[in-house]
């Protein structure tokens, strides 16, 4: 067995990401119940090619086959994600403690292997019933998120030490609430700006309620920050509010306990009670950053801008814009530029100075049409996206980012969210009807950059 690595930030450690519900599969076994997603799937239109999550990649039951591709790839961390449904049936009350030792297996199956568990406590599987009681808008569910946090702290706390409470809380609340192409598929802008503040403030306390369960435990947050770049002069004002939601919201809030002067709704009392903001002011002991593109932003005029960057409409009270990606771009619509990766990991070290960062997921969409003699794909086009945003990891390292960790999204093709299976990221191709697992090029070419890592 070899010894884990602490990720002490003496070199970068590289490591790949899943989520539980875009992987696992067996949505009603042992006892899991229903989560917001399996509800959106039913809804007509709402996933792009009409399939859900109850197969997968069938990794609830491939634990050990999943975790061997990681070994032999080399990287020393996992992050995964926790399916609260399977924890916590109902969202709230006793534990349920089939769900709970999946999770053992996971963490402890790394552990064998040497490998570092980096466990996200929600990745968007919210259960159904916290739904049915008003969601993320309702404050009660961040009180819920703290008491199911404590429970998986309880039972893991002794053998894991980095945690991530959230990821991407801005989807969570803008694309659930507000543009609706995420569940719950709701389109209330008031309820997207309650959304992310109870999703803040359930941050802030799930993470005491894990530091109280495992008093070692460093516990962050995964956000989705992006650099904002208006094209022109005329969009700065709205390039200006875009920046608002995506980045300083999440940041000012964790940072300095406060909220942007430019979106009202989060200076309404009733929603931002005595006590929040100085709860969730310093409750990050690190953060993790999600990176895939750039935002371009153009006023609006001639021409759609392009939709499937980002919906307009998740920046409710936007001045009119459009999203304005240059080539080239991936099959997700996403303009590649590497320099976003380094510029976003500068700037947020320097808002949040003292807190040590991950980039916790970056990779890329491609369809993988070509292949080699054996039957594998060969994808150059996403080696080169992982070679160029290590790079300008590494560059953001040199010029004094304390960046711990690079993640790449992700080790299988899987389930991605409303565009269903039609958008491939993974390292790992699974074959439909069999899941049997097919490492591309771009899984040697990692394997072959961790081998010298380690070195
Ligand atoms: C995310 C998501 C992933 C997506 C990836 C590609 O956190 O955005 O964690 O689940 O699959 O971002 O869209």
């Amino acid at each position: 067995m070899s010894t884990l690595r602490d990720l002490d930030g003496s070199d970068l450690v590289l490591g790949v990401a899943t989520a539980s519900f875009q992987i696992e599969g067996a949505t009603s076994a042992d006892g899991r119940g229903p989560s917001i997603w399996d509800t959106l799937c039913r809804r007509p239109g709402a996933i792009k090619d009409g399939s859900d999550g109850s197969t997968a990649c069938g990794s609830y039951d491939r634990v050990d086959e999943d975790l061997d591709l990681i070994r032999d790839l080399g990287v020393e961390a996992y992050r995964f994600s926790i399916a609260w449904p399977r924890v916590q049936p109902d969202g709230r009350g006793e534990a349920n403690a089939a769900g709970l030792d999946h999770y053992e297996r996971v963490v402890d199956g790394c552990l064998a292997r040497g490998i570092v568990p980096l466990p996200t406590l929600y990745h968007w599987d919210l259960p159904q019933p916290l739904e049915d009681d008003g969601g993320w808008p309702a404050r009660a569910t961040a009180q819920r998120l703290a008491d199911y946090a404590g429970i998986v702290a309880r039972r893991l706390g002794d053998r894991v030490t980095w945690w991530s409470t959230l990821n991407e809380p801005w989807c969570s609340a803008f694309l659930g609430y507000a543009a609706g192409i995420h569940a719950p598929g709701r389109q209330e802008p008031a309820a997207a700006f309650a959304a992310a503040h109870h999703l803040l403030l359930g941050h802030a306390l799930a993470a005491e309620a894990v530091r109280a369960a495992a008093p070692a435990a460093s516990v962050g947050i995964v956000l989705n920050l992006a650099p904002v770049w208006p094209e022109e002069d005329a969009a700065r004002e709205a390039a200006d509010y875009v920046d608002a939601i995506q980045n300083r919201l999440w940041l000012d809030a964790l940072v300095d306990g406060s909220y942007p002067a430019i979106l009202p709704a989060l200076h309404d009392p009733a929603l931002v009670r005595d006590g929040d903001l100085a709860a969730i002011a310093g409750s990050a002991a690190w953060l993790g950053i999600n990176y895939y593109t750039p935002f371009r932003i153009g006023p609006a005029g001639e021409g759609a801008g392009s939709e499937r960057v980002q919906s307009p409409r998740a920046y409710p009270g936007a001045p009119s814009l459009r999203f304005l990606p240059r080539e080239p771009v991936t099959e997700m619509g996403w303009e590649v530029d590497a320099s976003g990766l380094e510029e976003v990991l500068l700037t947020t070290s320097r808002r949040a100075p003292g807190l040590p960062l991950m980039v916790t997921e970056n990779g890329s969409a491609y369809a993988d049409a070509t292949r080699s003699a054996d039957g594998s794909a060969e994808d150059d086009d996403r080696i080169a996206y992982l070679r160029d945003h290590l790079a300008a990891t590494r560059r953001a390292r040199d010029a004094g980012a304390d960046v711990r960790a690079y993640i790449a999204w992700t080790l299988l093709d899987n389930f991605e969210w409303a565009e269903g299976y039609t958008k491939k990221f993974g390292l790992v191709e699974v074959e439909a009807g069999t899941l049997r697992r097919i490492p591309k090029a771009s899984y040697r070419y990692y394997a072959g950059l961790a081998g010298r890592a380690k070195r």
